[in-house]
């Protein structure tokens, strides 16, 4: 277990900058970060002090509980119109046989592989297919309801709901409103990558742009849809470009309270155009997930997605404002593995799960896609029960 500094121990520090004493205490305070604050502490924040104050944050929301749900994902195709630089995965339409594309019965295959089985979620992303479109989809999420009703389906991401929809030529709000009749309840955070353009418009110009992402969300939230958020962290952007990245998502969760997470995505570096780029450190990572935390105060729930981390990085975030890990996968996504992560087979029982959120004293809780609890595990189950 890591041994932290407590918030009041870092606030009795005689020797700390007073910019950051200044942070700690609106921590202490409940009081909300401005921008500049939030690339003061990437510039100078050491990861002990942004740990114990992250730490303080989680602990005083969510009293030790980290959570993690069962699911599984449907990845319909690699084959992709868009040439992210960063992306492993993805095959042009040209390379299609290199690639592979689902059939409906294909992807209903994989739902009905679940049957009996404690699931709550299934989690649909892909490249964006010429071919595989508005109808298409809506087909095949209204079969998956029709399978297994009380099975959550959160899928595509703005980036894949941006094209289908431009194609089918419906507004956001219409294309939206027909998914989520024919069963689709929530929208995953990919594609979110880094807004600013001075970013995108290097790593990603060719899909749809910070504002257009946001607008997709915004209008989800707006009907009743839930949402989760991402960051592509880790390659060439800087700190402003970070915190610009956060401050809109704040901006839009004050609006909306629509988004269920925030999930920092830490760029993998096998098989890409950037792979000149080197990942960056542990230290890194745990400082941005710290920062995270203390900068997103509207976000409840902060995630490590194990499979991207790896699961002895994940474990240690979660002494750093995590509160949430995903999911359990069953080894049903490539997305990381082929861009280089350790995790190679993406698969965790609920027991492996909970033994990780265990041994380092947090209280593991299985939830479902909107974070309601599902059941409480472990040696704390008793006391809390
Ligand atoms: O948008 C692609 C990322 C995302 C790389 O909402 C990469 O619960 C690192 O968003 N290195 C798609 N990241 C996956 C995603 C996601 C994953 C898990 C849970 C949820 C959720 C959402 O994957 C893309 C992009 O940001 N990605 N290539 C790479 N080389
Ligand atoms: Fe396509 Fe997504 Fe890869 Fe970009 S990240 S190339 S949109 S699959």
């Amino acid at each position: 277990m890591t041994t932290q500094l407590t918030l009041s121990e870092v606030l009795q520090q005689s020797n700390l900058d007073k910019n950051l004493l200044a942070i700690a205490e609106k921590v202490q305070h409940q009081q909300r970060l401005t921008e500049e604050e939030g690339v003061l502490l990437f510039e100078k924040g050491e990861l002990g002090f942004v740990g114990a104050l992250a730490n303080h944050i989680a602990q005083r929301l969510h009293g030790g509980k980290v959570y993690f749900n069962r699911n599984f994902h449907i990845e319909p195709t690699n084959v992709c119109v868009f040439t992210c630089n960063f992306c492993s995965y993805s095959r042009q339409y040209k390379h299609r046989d290199d690639g592979w594309e689902m059939s409906q019965e294909q992807m209903l295959d994989i739902v009905r592989k679940y049957d009996g089985q404690p699931v709550t979620e299934v989690h649909i992303v892909g490249g964006v297919h010429p071919k595989m479109n508005l109808e298409f989809f809506c087909e095949l999420i209204s079969k998956i309801r029709a399978h297994r009703p009380e099975l959550h389906i959160k899928g595509f991401t703005a980036v894949e709901l941006d094209y289908m929809f431009r194609k089918a030529k419906v507004s956001v709000e219409e294309g939206l409103r027909m998914m989520n009749q024919a069963g689709l309840q929530s929208l995953p955070g990919g594609g979110a990558e880094i807004f600013h353009p001075e970013v995108r418009n290097v790593i990603c110009e060719d899909k749809v742009d910070g504002e257009g992402w946001l607008n997709i969300h915004g209008t989800a939230h707006k009907l009743g849809m839930h949402t989760n958020a991402t960051m592509l962290y880790g390659h060439i952007e800087k700190y402003e470009h970070r915190v610009d990245h956060m401050s809109k998502l704040r901006t839009l969760q004050d609006e909306t309270s629509g988004f269920n997470c925030f999930i920092p995505l830490k760029f993998r570096n096998k098989d890409n155009d950037m792979s000149n780029i080197a990942e960056v450190s542990i230290i890194e990572d745990l400082r941005l997930y710290a920062i995270s935390r203390i900068f997103m105060d509207n976000f409840r729930n902060l995630k490590a997605y194990w499979p991207m981390l790896g699961r002895q990085s994940a474990q240690l975030t979660l002494s750093f404002g995590v509160n949430d890990l995903d999911g359990t996968i069953d080894d049903t996504t490539k997305i990381y593995s082929m861009a280089g992560s350790e995790e190679q087979n993406p698969s965790m029982s609920t027991e492996d799960l909970c033994d990780m959120i265990e041994a380092v004293g947090k209280i593991p809780v299985e939830r479902d896609t909107v974070y309601n609890e599902i059941k409480v595990y472990g040696t704390a189950a008793a006391s809390l029960s």
